[in-house]
C-alpha cells in the first residue's frame, strides 16, 4: 500500500480557508487512484461538521459523468412511475439531518490477520449536514403497491466491464419510510460534489456508507431483496464468529446494516511529542444503534478512565465531539486510549471480532506518544 501525501482539491465545497490557501496539514490521503479511494486526516475529527474538501472518497468503479439535471425515476410496484429532476425534488418539502457516513471497512487495515480490501485506517468516516428529500415523501407521491417490500436502489455509475457486477443495492421498506432517509442534494451547505454522488445520493442515518447510494437514478420498488454480488456475497457479517481461514455459509450471515459504537481521536495525533503535564484529547464518538451515552479516556492502558466531557446533539447515528484532560506525568513513552457507550449499553471493545471482510473496526483508538 502506498500512500501519498499529495494535494487532491476537491469540487467545491464549504470554502474552508487556511493559510495560505492551505487549509490542513494533512490532505486526504490517496490509498487508491482508479477509482479514486481517499482517506480524511485525523486532524479533522475534531469538529461536528467534516470539511466537504477532506471527506473521504470511496467508490467501486469511479463517478459516472458529471450531470447535474440527472433524472431519478420511481419505478416498480408503484400506483405511477416518476421521473424526477434535480430541480423537481429541490421544489418539494425539504429536510436536514447531521449524521455520520462511514465505510463498513472503515479501520480494516487494523484487523490481525490483514484482510484483503482498501487497507483504511481510521479516516474513512465523517460526518457532514445533509439536505434534500425524505425518501418517504418520494414513495408517497408514486403510490407504493401493497406487495412492495424491498427498493431497489441504482447509482448511474458502471463496472468497467459488463462481466463486474453492477453495485446494485436494496433496502427494506421499512428503512426506506424512516422520516431520517434522504434523496439529499446538498452537503454541508451546498450542492452536493460529484465525488459524493451529486446530484442525487441517498442518506441512511446510523446504516454503513454501502447503503448511501451515490449518483442515484432509479428506485425499484419490488417484492425481493435486490439480487446480486453486492446484497447477497459483499456486505455482509457473519452471525457467529469464523476464524481466520474459514468463512461464512451465506445463511448463516447478516446484511452490514447498523455501525457499531466508536470513538476516534483527532488530537494529539499519534506519534506526537507533547511537554509533561496536562493534554487535552479530543476527538469524535457516535453509534448506529443509538446517542451516544459517555465517552472515557485512559493515559494508563484502560486501568482507570476519566469522563469526558460531549459537545453537539446526541442522536443516533450521529457524531458528537469529546473533550477531556489528562495529565501526562511520566517522561517517555505513552500511550492515550478512548472508549465511547452507546444510550442502549454498548460499549466500544478493546479489539473487535475478527471477520472476513474486514468490516465494522471499532476497538480502542490508541495514540502513542513521547512525553518530553
Ligand atoms: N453508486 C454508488 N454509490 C456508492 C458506492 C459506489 O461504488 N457506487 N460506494 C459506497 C461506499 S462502499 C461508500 S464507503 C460510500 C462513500 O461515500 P463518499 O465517497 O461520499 O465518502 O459510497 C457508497 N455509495
Ligand atoms: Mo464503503
Amino acid at each position: 500500500m502506498e500512500i501519498s501525501r499529495r494535494s487532491f482539491l476537491l469540487t467545491a465545497g464549504a470554502g474552508f480557508v487556511g493559510l495560505g490557501g492551505r487549509a490542513w496539514g494533512a490532505d486526504l490521503l490517496e490509498l487508491g487512484a482508479s477509482p479514486q479511494q481517499l482517506e480524511t486526516p485525523l486532524e479533522a475529527f475534531d469538529r461536528l461538521h467534516t470539511p466537504t474538501e477532506v471527506f473521504f472518497v470511496r467508490s467501486h468503479f469511479g463517478p459516472p459523468a458529471l450531470r447535474a439535471d440527472r433524472a431519478l425515476e420511481i419505478t416498480g410496484l408503484v400506483g405511477t412511475s416518476l421521473s424526477l429532476t434535480p430541480d423537481d425534488l429541490r421544489a418539494m418539502p425539504s429536510a436536514t439531518v447531521t449524521a455520520v457516513l462511514i465505510c463498513a471497512g472503515a479501520g480494516r487495515s487494523l484487523y490481525e490477520p490483514r484482510v484483503p480490501g482498501v487497507q483504511w485506517g481510521h479516516g474513512a468516516m465523517g460526518q457532514a449536514e445533509w439536505r434534500g428529500v425524505r425518501l418517504a415523501d418520494l414513495l408517497a407521491k408514486a403510490g407504493v403497491a401493497k406487495e412492495a417490500k424491498h427498493v431497489g436502489l441504482r447509482g448511474a455509475d458502471l463496472p468497467p466491464m459488463p462481466t463486474t457486477p453492477p453495485f446494485y443495492r436494496s433496502m427494506p421498506i421499512a428503512r426506506a419510510l424512516d422520516p431520517d432517509t434522504l434523496v439529499a442534494y446538498e452537503m454541508n451547505g451546498a450542492p452536493l460534489p460529484l465525488s459524493h454522488g451529486g446530484p442525487l445520493r441517498l442518506v441512511v442515518p446510523g446504516w454503513a456508507a454501502d447503503n448511501w447510494t451515490k449518483w442515484l437514478v432509479e428506485l425499484e420498488l419490488q417484492k425481493d431483496e435486490e439480487p446480486g454480488f453486492y446484497m447477497q456475497t459483499a456486505y455482509r457479517m457473519p452471525n457467529t464468529p469464523v476464524h481466520p481461514g474459514e468463512s461464512a455459509a451465506p445463511e448463516s450471515t447478516h446484511p452490514v446494516h447498523e455501525f457499531p459504537v466508536k470513538s476516534v481521536i483527532a488530537r494529539p495525533a499519534d506519534g506526537a511529542r507533547l511537554a509533561r503535564g496536562r493534554s487535552e484529547v479530543v476527538g469524535v464518538a457516535f453509534s448506529g444503534h443509538a446517542g451516544i451515552d459517555r465517552v472515557d479516556v485512559s493515559a494508563d492502558d484502560g486501568r482507570t478512565w476519566t469522563g469526558a466531557k460531549l459537545e453537539g446533539e446526541a442522536g443516533l447515528g450521529r457524531w458528537q465531539v469529546f473533550r477531556a484532560s489528562l495529565d501526562l506525568e511520566k517522561r517517555g513513552d505513552a500511550s492515550v486510549l478512548a472508549r465511547a457507550t452507546d444510550a442502549a449499553g454498548n460499549v466500544q471493545p478493546r479489539t473487535p471480532t475478527w471477520n472476513p471482510s474486514g468490516y465494522f473496526w471499532n476497538g480502542w483508538h490508541r495514540v502513542s506518544l513521547e512525553v518530553a
